[in-house]
């Protein structure tokens, strides 16, 4: 049976403390649109961006009051009536990600960009996010979860995953180039290393403290930098690699001084991707080198249902595990305390199940 109300993690107002609300409505069965579906969540990741929502630090404000949450899984309850085509029945395990919902009919949709469709709602910044009980989802977008992976090792490909997964496929690299990874140890930062070596290039891993180090070279780097000891990242890039910079940097840094170096790190030819979302900040790059070097910078965004399948396929498959720590939904405040703090190796992963 599904209950009438449910217990969510909300945020009133942005800047505002995180409050256990017991009295959420359940969009029952019969209210559901068709398309709609309603999902009784098992887990859900907590990233960075959802810190930057409660927060509202963005250029683009969320709605309030916010149900934050964008990487998690659940299981399929009800489905609206007069659903036409559904990809997905009731009783399938299926995950939410950031795009909630694209129209799949726009000209970004079709040209497979649904990140940026016309008509796109984000989870838990236009809508109501994974930090609840029961959510409702569209079945066109949910993300069906193959069989052999936990749905608390799932939640986290969900966002942190894809995104390092389609930043690294689209970084114009090929197999024994260099990539530079600030942000290494974080949440994103820790599945790019995986995926990166999976994808067989070397890694240069960049973050702080002996924790993140530890999990960094545990996870396969090649080299290890700390930004808060290393006195000229530059120099030790250019050591590592024998003088020529590194093919790309993937950068998954919440604060801007993971971007300050790149263009400087970087070969001639090289490729900068941009993930990371620091609040005001602006690229700084030398435009002359930008061109003299042949630069290119990238802006990645999420990735679409497809580069969430393979994401979740290379995850399965044992070859990319995301390393996390399970708390319950309640403790949502202070993990943001810690992750402002840069004090999270991994993830966090918060459980909804009773
Ligand atoms: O689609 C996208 N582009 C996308 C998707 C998901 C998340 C972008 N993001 C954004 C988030 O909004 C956030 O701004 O990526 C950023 C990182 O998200 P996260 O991985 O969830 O955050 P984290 O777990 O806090 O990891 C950040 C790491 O960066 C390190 C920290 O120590 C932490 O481990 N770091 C920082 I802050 N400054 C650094 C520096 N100068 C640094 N590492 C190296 N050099
Ligand atoms: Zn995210």
């Amino acid at each position: 049976t599904i209950p009438e109300v449910q217990t969510a993690a909300v945020v009133q107002k942005t800047g505002g403390k995180v409050q256990m609300k017991h009295d959420i409505p359940v969009k029952q069965p019969d209210q559901l649109a068709p398309g709609e579906c309603l999902l009784k969540m098992h887990c859900t990741g907590v990233c960075h961006t959802d810190l930057h929502a409660a927060l509202g630090d963005w250029p683009v404000s969320p709605v309030t009051p916010l149900i934050g949450g964008h990487e998690g899984v659940g299981e399929i309850v009800a489905i609206g009536k007069d659903t036409a085509d559904s990809p997905v029945k009731i009783g399938d395990r299926v995950g939410v990600k950031w795009i909630a919902y694209s129209c799949l009919n726009c000209e970004q949709c079709r040209k497979g960009l649904e990140q940026n469709c016309y008509n796109v709602k984000l989870s838990g910044y236009t809508v109501d996010g994974t930090f609840c009980q029961y959510l409702v989802s569209w079945v066109n977008c949910v993300t069906p979860i193959p069989d052999g992976i936990e749905s608390e090792e799932a939640a986290s490909v969900l966002c942190a995953g894809v995104t390092v997964y389609r930043a690294l496929k689209y970084s114009q690299t090929t197999t024994h180039d260099w990539i530079v990874l600030p942000g290494a140890g974080g949440g994103l930062g820790h599945l790019a290393v995986q995926y990166a070596k999976y994808m067989g290039r070397r890694v240069i891993a960049i973050d702080g403290g002996q924790e993140k180090k530890d999990l960094c070279l545990k996870l396969g780097a090649d080299a290890w930098i700390d930004f808060t000891q290393c006195k000229d990242i530059t120099a030790e890039i250019k050591r590592i690699t024998g003088g020529k910079g590194a093919h790309a940097a993937v950068v998954t840094t919440a604060s801007s001084s993971g971007y300050s170096q790149a263009v400087d790190y970087l070969r001639d030819g090289g490729k900068l991707m941009a993930v990371g979302l620091p609040a005001k900040a602006k690229l700084e790059a030398s435009i002359f080198f930008t061109v003299f070097k042949s630069i290119s910078i990238l802006g990645s965004y999420v990735g679409n249902r497809q580069d969430a399948i393979e994401a979740l396929e290379i995850a399965a498959a044992g070859k990319v595990k995301v390393f996390y720590k399970l708390d319950s939904l309640s403790q949502l405040e202070s993990v943001y305390d810690l992750m402002g703090q840069g004090k999270i190796a991994g993830r966090v992963v918060l459980s909804m199940r009773d």
